[in-house]
């Protein structure tokens, strides 16, 4: 067993780890170059993700605010071009939160009680009887819609991927993520919810978050944070 633990976290280390510099926005470039309406993470350079889940950084990983805001139209599929690899599993999430009143995307920080969850993922087994994980193995973060009801207005949009190979532990699990701005056109009248703060949202303990997933069934992982509001 010690062994086997010592193989394990060598393997976690030996390899590259990931961010998400370009929003794709129904299969076209939201960003035109890495980092353009996504903001630049403080990790860029050094790939590492955030351990503790209530540290600030959880929220938009103290990125420098982007140049642009993209436009994106309710009902439009996103996702993320990955820098490396998403090879660990674990889950996706998508969050929105709209930019108050007199503020803007480009320089709004986000806190406050103003995220919403637009989606998740869960594991899935595969032939070999493998747990496996939607977007896993791939370059690029998994697909979603942005809900047809959602609010015309600015908007950051918050995409991790939560690693979880090493979730035994407490702060173990590694939250990837990245923040962008954007403008939502053609929305709905829907009213978002619930809605969490980052930092706030998640705890280290959480069932998500601190985890063993060799000893749960696939469809009981619990993602951490609200429910998912689908308009
Ligand atoms: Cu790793």
């Amino acid at each position: 067993m010690q062994i086997l633990t010592s193989l394990l976290l060598a393997a976690a280390t030996s390899h590259a780890h990931y961010t998400f510099p370009k929003l794709v926005v129904n299969g076209k470039p939201g960003d035109d170059k890495d980092w353009t309406v996504t903001r630049r993470t403080k990790n860029a350079d050094t790939k590492q993700g955030v351990e503790n889940p209530t540290n600030a950084d959880i929220r938009c990983y103290s990125s420098t605010n982007a140049g642009t805001v993209a436009e994106v139209p309710a009902g439009a599929t996103i996702h993320y071009i990955s820098t490396q690899q998403v090879n660990h599993p674990g889950p996706t999430q998508y969050y929105l939160a709209k930019v108050p009143e007199g503020k803007s995307a480009s320089s709004w920080d986000g806190s406050g009680n103003v995220w919403f969850k637009i989606a998740t993922t869960m594991p899935t087994v595969d032939a070999n009887k493998q747990m496996t994980w939607p977007g896993q193995n791939e370059y690029k973060t998994v697909n979603i819609t942005i809900p047809k009801a959602t609010p015309d207005g600015e908007y950051l949009v918050r995409v991790e991927h939560i690693a979880l190979h090493l979730a035994m532990q407490a702060n173990k699990a590694q939250f990837y993520l990245s923040c962008s701005q954007i403008k939502i056109t053609g929305g709905g009248n829907g009213t978002p919810g619930p809605l969490a703060a980052f930092p706030g949202a998640y705890k280290s303990s959480d069932p998500g978050i601190l985890v063993n997933l060799g000893s749960i069934q696939p469809s009981a992982y619990q993602p951490p944070g609200p429910a998912v509001w689908s308009g």
